[in-house]
């Protein structure tokens, strides 16, 4: 890999400048009069309006939530993705009737003012759905300022200052053995980081396990239920008695090397996600993910005042505000938001910048359940950013890179991006048709005596 200069090949728009006479965007229900939409276009290219956003549902595989927003140059269109697994339809409404009538007429350049005036201006702000429906319209915008000024999106951010995004993927099985081989061949495949989870004794499929199925295909892409949910159950005593010994298992076997992961998922409670991150410490994990639920931030702290182990966090937060208090008391070591629920491009990109004050580095969270766009963003800003930290990524099936081509690339370990202009993702409407929704929900827990779990 090598850093490539980039000829932007800005595409000739002063040559449509006259036909174009597209007069000053009016903003429907946009900002108020005299606000910047109405100045003159910046670098002489003339003026542009959105004329439609499309909402495109489709389940090649499994359901994904997909953004395409037209403007008045015939041909150019972004796409950006809004899916939100197991409320999918929540997004595409709230898109459709609520958020696709205010961006109708708007100039599709002003990308932060848009991101601010759906994010502040509904009042009821915020929140997984809005977030993602938020996302959805950012990533589409940002695929259009690339495609418009012939760049990838990583040259708009400021340009590469790495040559690959270091990545990792998921291993699991039912044993000991079975996690060790996962591991193994994901090795051979290139990978450096390797994230692990096994089947706890007693427990049926415990998150991240998915048992009977071999983890390469599966890796990243946590199964989607048709029907109703299943229930898993969940205790946290074998838990924890079991995740020490696989990574002293895996030591022993794979040597020091290969770097570990391994995602709690929320599950734990605060004493016992210390417990467990200071007997992983001989182990030394890349870093552990997500030990506790979202809500509470101060619980960090007992974490870190008795373990050495890394910690990651973020694929819950849904604002930058959310990062603030783990960030600025340098209470996590990898901010893992999710692209996808935070806004998208415009609001990660400020996360990282907070992150970086405080020598936090960024882990975007990317499982099977988003969409090619936002795997494409991840990387895009995981290229341009200082403090770039890991990248979780997932191979997609055929069938959803028939309906949704284009994304990063990956090779001996690192995710790429091309030097298309934008995200460089595409959707395919007519295949899109093919597959249409289907109900689906993840998996719910229990505790052995009833009790509602975190999944
Ligand atoms: C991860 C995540 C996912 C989530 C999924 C839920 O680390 O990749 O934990 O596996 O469970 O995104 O929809
Ligand atoms: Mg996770």
């Amino acid at each position: 890999m090598s850093f490539r200069s980039h000829q932007p090949g800005r595409r000739n728009f002063l040559k449509l400048a006259g036909a174009a006479a597209l007069g000053a965007p009016g903003v429907a229900g946009g900002p108020a009069r005299g606000a910047s939409s109405a100045d003159p276009p910046a670098g002489g290219l003339p003026p542009l309006k959105i004329t439609e956003v499309r909402v495109i549902v489709t389940c090649p595989d499994r359901n994904y939530v997909l953004v395409k927003i037209l403007t008045s140059e015939p041909g150019l269109y972004g796409v950006g993705d809004a899916t939100l697994n197991g409320r999918e339809l929540s997004v595409a409404t709230t898109l459709e009737k609520h958020i696709a009538p205010l961006l109708t007429g708007r100039d599709p350049e002003q990308i932060e003012d848009t991101w601010q005036y759906l994010y502040r201006g509904p009042y009821w702000r915020g929140g997984p759905v809005q977030m993602t429906a938020l996302a959805g319209v950012d990533l589409a915008l940002w695929d259009i300022k690339g495609k418009r000024a012939g760049m990838p999106v990583y040259q708009l951010l400021g340009g590469r200052t790495r040559v690959g995004a270091l990545a990792y993927t998921h291993a699991s099985g039912e044993t000991f053995q079975e996690v060790e081989d996962a591991i193994r061949r994901a090795m051979e495949r290139g990978f450096k980081c390797v994230r692990a989870q096994v089947a706890i004794p007693g427990l049926q499929d415990t998150y991240g396990t998915a048992a009977k199925k071999s983890s390469e295909e599966i890796a990243g892409r946590v199964p989607q239920q048709a029907g109703l949910p299943e229930t898993e159950l969940f205790e946290p005593s074998p838990y924890l008695r079991t995740v020490p010994k696989l990574f002293a298992h895996l030591r022993a076997k794979l040597g020091d090397e290969v770097e570990l992961l391994h995602d709690v998922h929320e599950k734990l409670e605060p004493v016992y996600a210390a417990r467990l991150a200071k007997e992983l410490e001989p182990y030394h994990l890349f870093f552990l993910e997500d030990p506790l639920r979202p809500e509470y931030k101060e619980s960090f702290r007992l974490i870190r005042e008795h373990s050495t182990t890394p910690i990651a966090m973020g694929e819950l937060f849904n604002t930058l505000w959310d990062c603030v208090p783990l960030i600025k008391e340098q209470l996590i070591d990898y901010i893992r938001c999710d692209m996808d629920h935070i806004g998208g491009l415009t609001n990660a990109r400020k996360v990282a910048a907070l992150a970086e004050a405080f020598q936090v580095r960024t882990a975007w969270h990317g499982p099977g359940d988003i969409a090619p766009p936002t795997h494409a963003a991840n990387v895009h800003l995981d290229v341009s950013i200082p403090n770039f930290g890991i990248q979780e990524m997932v191979f997609f099936p055929d069938v959803a890179r028939e309906v949704l081509p284009g994304g990063p690339t990956f090779k001996d370990g690192y995710m790429n991006v091309t030097d298309s202009p934008g995200l460089g993702t595409d959707i395919n409407e007519e295949v899109a048709k093919k597959y249409p929704y289907k109900r689906a929900y993840l998996p719910t827990a229990r505790r052995k005596d009833g009790s509602v779990q975190d999944w």
